[in-house]
């Protein structure tokens, strides 16, 4: 299997570290993708580490994962609890993929704790601040390792 892995950020993300630090913490997203560069590095992964405020960009990401990648880390941010669409992508994908939310979605408002993405996630990460991010590619590894024995 690709050791390449896509971590995709939805909607808002961009702002990491500045937006609701009480909920989100104070790392900013290039924090988080340079945590996740070291990971991967150590876990021998190729990352492709990309945040779009776009629905229609996540899914042409998935779209090319899914012709390239062994795996995808999705924080799909507020398109968790409304896309459809996203759901359709991913289902379209034969490898594992691992949802991560910063926050803990379920100690907060009823709408966010449903979620689309976690009919076709194989694990789901939630409230780990952005630890949550290197905890998810040290299963998605793992779950590649295990496929290749
Ligand atoms: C991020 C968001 O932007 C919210 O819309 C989700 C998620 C939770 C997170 O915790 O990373 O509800």
């Amino acid at each position: 299997m690709s050791r390449i892995v896509y971590v995709l950020n939805g909607p808002n993300l961009n702002l990491l570290g500045k937006r609701q630090p009480h909920i989100y913490g104070h790392e900013t997203l290039a924090d988080v993708e340079a945590e996740c560069r070291r990971t991967a590095a150590e876990l021998r992964l190729e990352l492709e580490f990309r945040q779009s405020n776009a629905e229609y960009q996540l899914i042409d990401w998935i779209h090319e994962a899914r012709e390239r990648a062994g795996g995808i880390v999705i924080n799909p941010a507020a398109f968790t609890h409304t896309s459809v669409a996203i759901l359709d992508a991913l289902n379209a994908c034969e490898f594992p993929i691992i949802e991560v939310h910063i926050s803990n979605v379920h100690r907060r408002e009823p709408f966010r704790h449903h979620s689309y993405v976690s009919l076709v996630a194989s694990g789901v990460i939630a409230g780990f601040g952005t630890q949550g991010y290197p905890l998810a590619l040290q299963r998605l590894a793992r779950l590649i390792d295990d496929s290749e024995k």
